[in-house]
């Protein structure tokens, strides 16, 4: 097949026109049944600007072979932090290559480390009374990392449990959950974000608090009350503390959130809303021509908690605010601005400028341009109405979700219904909603395979925007990988946006199913890679190992080393409750060991210098094997003892 076929659409491209054809299908089916067709039919293809990549994104839009190959022993430019989805954890991969680095378990459990095994995690994940842990599942969606002056620090990563409301904060530099803290008063805890500066002292240049918008409305307290009675329920906008991982407020709020952004001044957190008609159906949530998005002044909730104006809700002691509209009529007191958008908006991005929130139109084929400078203007009392802060309103085609930017002015967002990217510019959007009817605002589009829901673009969340690579993450494979049953890998494409047309460089595969992720450079990231023994307070050295019995509690200290446990029998007797506590001595960085016993469930792993224990009842008589599940040495088969359990 030569270059005039592949443009022309022919060989092996029209196979892929079918399944683009079949998953278009699917999709406006789908839509159509909740209603929406009517609404996205009102978007005109051929009044869009440039025209559809189609299939040739696979030919004159793509990398040639091996241009952006990592060479074996040769390391990635950058890291991508994403969310794993359902499966509750936090991936890490390198880009370009795409390779899968690290999943670093959340609210899941994982006993490949001992996550959710280990006495140390379990106390991080919450137990209930009897021990066992409180919760066992999660569902993240967004990771986003801590800044300092714009950009990341490379400290922390916060993400969010929209299934049980909790959010956890993981330590970068050892790539580990060291916190997690449940929300009080809240369903379906979706969007989070980190603001990027104390928004009360200037002086403060780094993260302080984490936003956290909840996206399903609920009696409060939820304790059997108002159950039939929707229009009692309501929403609660959190702040948590960056450091402290405490809940210093909520916010009532008209309506629901879904996404979070935070500006770069620190002052405001905006949180697009498809619910503000406050429904408990799909249809009565789209009833209403308009939503809003949200924006919330930060220093003014803080005020107003200091004033004394704020109440609890049922056993919380979180001080709660009221930011509905109703008790915010006049702007210059206002703790809240909501902007009129299209129905049901999906996504919120701030520009790397500061300059711009935009909010996607997903029923609506349009994304809103909202000016963080005219929100500020509303609060000053200086906006006849809110909808003024909207600077522009592009059209950008079918099912816009989320935007990247690159740093130079253009915005990139997800079509989920047309499976595109579209590049669009943002200052030429603004000249055609002033009223520049020459202005074209789509620069671009690209295919991508199939149905994209996130994308992101590199360092684009900071001020140090790149504008090198978007990363799609798109939420149907259907058939671009070897088939696995019918549950299908999801797909991300890698596709470079340095030069004027965007082009697709290669898939790489993604564990059902990640979210958001955030592209960031490969120099700001720092770990430590030998952990340091004093971190660990419970650490055992040589000469304090040994077992030691209270009552029916046992104690076993164990100080291994390579290929040894340093104890050949543990002899503990039925009913006993028994802790275990193991001390990697090791000091050679990749030198793990691992802990399981024979039927006993316990599995875990200590990298170098570190401590971790387990506690279980001695409840099967007989004896049983410990061993190291983790290859270390070449005596690694032979690392095991015996744990024997007495009548
Ligand atoms: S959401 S596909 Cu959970 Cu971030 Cu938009
Ligand atoms: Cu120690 Cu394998
Ligand atoms: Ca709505």
């Amino acid at each position: 097949m030569n270059e005039t076929d592949l443009q022309n659409g022919k060989g092996d491209l029209l196979p892929d026109e079918g399944r683009r054809k079949f998953l278009g299908t699917t999709a406006t089916v789908t839509l159509a049944g909740a209603g929406l067709a009517m609404g996205l039919a009102a978007c005109k293809k051929s009044e869009q600007g440039a025209p559809a990549a189609g299939t040739a994104a696979e030919g004159s839009h793509a990398a040639t072979g091996g241009e952006f190959d990592v060479a074996p022993g040769k390391l990635d430019s950058y890291y991508i932090f994403s969310s794993g989805g359902h499966n509750g954890d936090v991936r890490i991969y390198g880009l370009p290559s795409g390779r899968l680095l690290k999943q670093i378990p959340v609210f899941n459990q994982d006993c490949m480390v001992g996550w959710g095994i280990t006495n140390e995690s379990k106390k991080i994940l919450g137990t209930k009374p009897d021990g066992t842990l409180k919760y066992t599942t999660g569902d993240t969606h967004h990771v986003h990392g801590s800044y300092t002056d714009g950009t990341y620090d490379s400290k922390y990563l916060f993400t969010n449990d929209k299934l049980n409301c909790r959010i956890a904060r993981i330590r970068m530099d050892r790539m580990e959950v060291d916190a997690i803290t449940e929300l009080p008063n809240v369903q379906g805890f979706h969007g989070i974000f980190p603001d990027k500066r104390d928004p009360v002292d200037e002086k403060i240049n780094h993260t302080t608090r984490v936003f956290c918008g909840d996206e399903f409305h609920i009696p409060q307290p939820n304790d059997g009350r108002d159950l039939d009675d929707p229009k009692k329920w309501f929403c609660l906008f959190t702040c948590v503390d960056a450091e402290s991982m405490e809940v210093r407020w909520q916010l009532k709020v008209d309506g629901n959130m879904d996404l979070i952004a935070t500006s770069y001044d620190g002052k405001l957190a905006a949180a697009n809303q498809y619910n503000t008609e406050g429904g408990a159906v799909a249809a009565d949530m789209m009833s209403a021509e308009r939503d809003a998005c949200l924006f919330v002044n930060v220093a003014r909730v803080e005020a107003a908690i200091k004033a004394g104006k704020s109440f609890t809700i049922g056993d919380s002691k979180v001080p709660v605010v009221d930011g509905t509209k109703e008790a915010n009529k006049d702007p210059k007191t206002a703790l809240t601005c909501y902007v009129p958008v299209p129905k049901n908006p999906h996504g919120v991005n701030i520009s790397p400028d500061g300059k711009y929130f935009v909010c996607s139109g997903k029923l609506s084929p349009t994304a809103t341009v909202i000016a963080t400078e005219l929100v500020h203007k509303f609060f000053e009392g200086e906006l006849k109405d809110a909808r003024d802060a909207v600077v522009a309103e592009p059209e950008i085609g079918l099912g816009p979700l989320h935007t990247g930017f690159d740093g130079k002015g253009n915005a990139y967002t997800t079509l989920f219904l047309d499976s595109q990217i579209v590049k669009w510019n943002v200052d030429k959007a603004i000249a055609q909603f002033k009223g520049d009817k020459s202005a074209q605002p789509v620069l671009d589009r690209i295919d991508v395979h199939y149905q994209p829901g996130h994308g992101y673009t590199s360092m684009g969340e900071t001020k140090e925007a790149d504008g090198k690579f978007f990363n799609s993450g798109n939420k149907f494979s259907k058939d671009r990988f070897l088939p696995v049953g019918p549950l299908h890998v999801e797909t991300e494409q890698l596709i470079d946006i340095s030069g004027e047309k965007m082009r697709l460089l290669h898939d790489h595969t993604a564990y059902p199913e990640p979210h958001d992720a955030i592209i960031v450079r490969a120099d700001i990231v720092k770990t430590r890679q030998v952990s340091d023994m004093k971190d660990f307070p419970n650490a055992v050295g040589f000469k304090d190992a040994g077992i030691t019995r209270d009552g029916n509690k046992v104690t076993v200290k164990i100080a291994s080393q390579a290929p040894n446990y340093g104890v050949d029998v543990v002899k503990v007797k039925k009913g006993d409750e028994v802790t275990i506590i193991l001390t990697n001595h090791d000091n050679v960085e990749d030198l793990t060991h691992g802990f399981g016993i024979e039927k006993y469930n316990i599995n875990f792993i200590v990298n170098p210098q570190e401590t971790h224990s387990v506690t279980f009842k001695a409840d099967k008589v007989g004896l049983f094997w410990f061993y190291c599940t983790h290859f270390c040495h070449a005596l690694h088969l032979e690392m095991r003892s015996r744990f024997i359990v007495e009548k």
